[in-house]
């Protein structure tokens, strides 16, 4: 009796098995148009297959964008393009994004400059505290800086746009009322963000995105700082019950391409996506506006305290971020950037755009 019913159980493994193998054969996506392991039905003649990678889960808005760009991609060039999006870091993860995709890992890769603050000195400088108003004025001067200087840290690859975050706020287990209630608190951000929160007397502790929930969960971080629509698109609400509205600096973000996968691009599959450039960048913005005011709505429900400071409040906070900007001229100065005149730039462009309704 005993042997019967293991010799049931032996063969239902084996069928286990045998259903699981044959659940992977279908062969994974090719880079470039390789279509010899592609199966019969979806291998069209002439189609160009490209690769996306992006470093943090699918809901999170740098994903929601790259999938905004591939479907307005593909039906602008009517089918001759597929692209293949990787989210949440299975392709190439938050660090090795741009390296990943110089490499040819990936043909597209989305990249935080926030990550490598000194290999993107130039860029960093929106996030130093300028008073960018929102995402959609902080993707279009970054746009407008990126493509009036055409910086060296981007020389290897094409960049098919950019767009910033919406300006950071602190999201906490503890409640921050005040400036003296930041000291000792160690909290998570990253790049120059960092830095502001060193300002303000806070323990402050660099990583990418990618690892924030991990660190919020286990205790190592009592907070974070960044654009708020984290709560509720990461469920950073059901951790993080307080949220205080310092509404400084962004977070700067480029999508890159191999240049090489580029430049084999035909000429109106380029055009497609260069005259798409600046359309995605303030496409972007718009969304994560609008995504953080209904963030912090859907985190009121869940409990979460909205903690706004007063003119004089955010005053006292601002004024440690003074030396910030100093510091980043020294820094782009060593990197020979004509640093005051970029700076001088930024703040035009942010009148500018901040008028433009
Ligand atoms: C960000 C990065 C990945 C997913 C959602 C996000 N919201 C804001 C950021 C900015 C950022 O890169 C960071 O590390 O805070």
């Amino acid at each position: 009796m005993k042997t019967r019913w293991m010799l049931v159980i032996a063969m239902v493994a084996a069928m286990g098995l045998m259903v699981g193998c044959a659940k992977k054969e279908p062969a994974k996506p090719q880079v470039g148009n390789t279509q010899a392991n592609q199966p019969v039905k979806t291998a069209k003649e002439g189609v160009i297959k490209l690769k996306y990678a992006n470093f943090p889960p699918a809901p999170t808005f740098p994903c929601v964008q790259m999938e905004r760009w591939k479907e307005e991609v593909q039906k602008r060039t009517g089918g001759k393009v597929q692209i293949d999006t990787f989210p949440g870091g299975t392709l190439l993860d938050a660090k090795g994004m741009i390296d990943g995709v110089i490499a040819g890992q990936a043909d597209i890769g989305c990249l935080c400059m926030a990550y490598q603050p000194g290999r993107f000195v130039f860029e960093n400088a929106t996030a130093l505290p300028l008073g960018i108003p929102n995402s959609k004025v902080g993707s279009l001067v970054l746009w407008d800086v990126y493509n009036k200087y055409k910086p060296e840290s981007f020389a290897k690859v094409k960049v098919l746009t950019m767009f910033a975050t919406a300006p950071s706020n602190i999201m906490s287990k503890k409640p921050i009322r005040t400036l003296a209630e930041v000291k000792g608190q160690m909290l998570r951000a990253s790049g120059g963000a960092v830095e502001v929160l060193k300002a303000w007397g806070a323990e402050a502790s660099g990583m990418p995105m990618s690892e924030t929930p991990d660190a919020l969960q286990k205790g190592v971080v009592q907070g974070l700082y960044t654009s708020a629509e984290v709560m509720m698109d990461f469920k950073f609400a059901e951790l993080c019950k307080y949220v205080t509205l310092t509404e400084t600096v962004i977070y700067p973000f480029a999508v890159v391409m191999n240049q090489k996968a580029w430049d084999t691009l035909p000429a109106d599959v380029q055009k497609v996506m260069d005259d798409l450039a600046g359309e995605q960048c303030e496409w972007t913005g718009t969304y994560m506006d609008n995504h953080v005011k209904e963030s912090l709505e859907w985190s009121k429900g869940k409990g979460v305290e909205i903690i706004a400071l007063t003119p004089e409040q955010l005053a006292e906070w601002n004024k440690p971020l003074e030396s910030l900007k100093t510091k980043w001229i020294e820094d782009a100065k060593k990197a020979n950037l004509p640093a005051e005149q970029i700076l001088a730039d930024i703040k035009t462009l942010i009148e500018k755009y901040s008028k433009a309704k």
